[in-house]
């Protein structure tokens, strides 16, 4: 058995999977070539289930033997401090893979998840468009000068940028060539296929572990 173990939700309704970020840590290990298993709290109760574990109540978290960190920003992280695939050992491209990893959370990420929600609730005029908008035109012209956040080669900044700007309602707003062909080229990658594949395989046997009881 692996030291390495990814916690997620046990189920979840049609809608998130796929995007459960779970999906983050599966890819990094499957690009790093580390070996995990996957654990499940229960998706009823899960606001206070697992407090103990994820103070805000929510997955992912993850063991690394007597390690344990949630947030999956800090579990990356950790995991890219065990493989070069994700981030490289010189400090120029280290530091590189540092800054656009949190730039991907608190840049990024910071702004369309809110933006996504308030979308999704259909209010009228979402108030953070210009906003995003903004942040969004800064990532296409980084992405439309070079194939890589950092270091010239796929990083874990990569990783986590691609995951968070896939998400179909941003990438179906507005025009970004470059940052749609980033999304495309880096979830091509094998690593991706197998951690989606994966996560809707698992949510798929819950359903069916579901209808049995
Ligand atoms: N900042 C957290 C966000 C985690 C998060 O949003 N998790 C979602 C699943 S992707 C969740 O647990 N949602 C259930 C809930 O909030 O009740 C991280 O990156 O780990």
């Amino acid at each position: 058995m692996s030291d390495l173990t990814i916690w997620t939700l046990d189920w979840v309704p049609e809608m998130p999977r796929g995007f459960v970020r779970d999906l983050r840590l599966r890819w990094a290990c499957e690009e790093a070539g580390l070996a995990y298993q996957v654990r499940t709290i229960p998706f009823d109760d899960r606001a206070t289930n697992h407090l103990d574990r994820q103070p805000f109540g929510q997955v992912p978290f993850l063991d690394d033997g007597p390690v344990r960190l949630f947030e999956s920003g800090a579990a990356l992280l950790h995991l890219a401090r065990k493989s070069e695939a994700l981030m490289p050992r010189d400090a120029i491209g280290e530091a590189g893979t540092l800054e656009w990893t949190i730039a991907a959370l608190n840049s990024i990420e910071m702004v369309t998840v809110p933006w996504w929600f308030l979308d999704v609730t259909g209010v009228k005029e979402n108030g953070l468009t210009g906003w995003m908008s903004q942040r969004l035109e800064h990532v296409e012209r980084v992405l439309g000068e070079r194939e890589w956040l950092a270091a010239g080669r796929f990083t874990v900044a990569d990783l986590l940028m691609a995951d968070v700007l896939r998400v179909e309602k941003l990438r179906a707003f507005g025009d970004r060539p470059a940052t749609e062909a980033y999304v495309t080229r880096v979830t091509d990658r094998p690593a991706f296929r197998r951690a989606h594949a994966d996560q809707l395989a698992h949510y798929a046997a819950a359903d069916a572990a579901r209808t049995a009881s």
